[in-house]
């Protein structure tokens, strides 16, 4: 690590006061340019203990920049890991307040629910499959804390990967049920279709990325827990929404969720 407690303390709580007072601000690598992963981590370690301060409780994780369209679009190369709050939930069919926000953007997940814990190292895709209870649809709604979605990937780590929300509903599906590399998702906004694309995006299949992030987990000491609701990555690049949007995703074999902007 290069960074001291008192500067990853002081970098969780300006990024984390961005959030609730909505604005942006310049990646913080450019202040910080020697930081590495573990201090981009530790600081959304530290977000996350200033929020379960406040009363929030975990409510899953994320991999993100799992989709090659998302890392060209973010000028990134490698897949990251985040967490997701209760508070972010958004009920299938319900409303997303974009006053809330700074500027938002959606993208068409995959969304994995498991039944039995997962730790790396070693974790391969059939570890997912025989731990996954389901698959659904899910979409997310990303916020990033950085001017113009501007980042590293280092700086977008410490802001726990523009986490903001997330909606899941359709049908629960066996991991197994269905090809997930092929099955198609469609996403749309207003009616008008805008992007599509195949659970094959995510890495060749989306349960890779759960591999991954239980590997990466594992190298920290941590796990997958039972009971997990996981974000895979999106399939596509971030689409950005404003109020009076209605967005609806649809998923081969799986049916769809919808949400608004209001
Ligand atoms: O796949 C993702 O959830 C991307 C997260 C961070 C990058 C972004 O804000 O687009
Ligand atoms: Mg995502």
């Amino acid at each position: 690590m290069k960074l001291n407690e008192q500067t990853i303390a002081g970098l969780a709580e300006l990024l984390e006061g961005c959030q609730m007072e909505r604005r942006s601000i310049t990646k913080i690598t450019d202040q910080h340019p020697d930081m590495d992963w573990e201090d981009a981590y530790a600081v959304q370690d530290r977000i996350r203990a200033i929020k379960l301060g406040r009363g929030h409780r975990i409510a899953g994780l994320k991999a993100g920049l799992t989709s090659h369209a998302k890392m060209k679009q973010m000028n990134v190369d490698t897949p990251c890991f985040g967490f997701l709050l209760d508070s972010y939930a958004i009920a299938p069919g319900g409303e997303c307040r974009v006053d809330a926000l700074i500027h938002p953007r959606i993208e068409p997940e995959i969304v994995f629910v498991m039944k039995k814990a997962l730790r790396g190292p070693g974790c391969h895709i059939g570890d997912v499959f025989s731990a996954t209870e389901y698959v659904i649809p899910g979409i997310e709604v990303l916020d990033s804390r950085y001017t113009d979605f501007k980042f590293d990937l280092r700086s977008v780590i410490a802001d726990n990967l523009s986490a903001s929300g997330f909606a899941i509903g359709g049908v629960p599906t066996r991991v197994d049920a269905q090809d997930l590399s092929t099955t198609g998702l469609v996403l749309e906004v207003n009616g008008r279709p805008v992007v599509f694309s195949a659970g094959a995006s995510v890495l060749g299949h989306p349960a890779t990325a759960i591999a991954m992030m239980a590997n990466e987990l594992g190298k920290r000491g941590q796990e997958i827990p039972a009971g997990a609701v996981i974000l895979s990555g999106g399939t596509t690049e971030a689409v950005a929404v404003r109020a009076g949007d209605s967005v609806s995703l649809r998923v081969h074999g799986m049916g769809g969720v919808g949400i608004c902007f209001v």
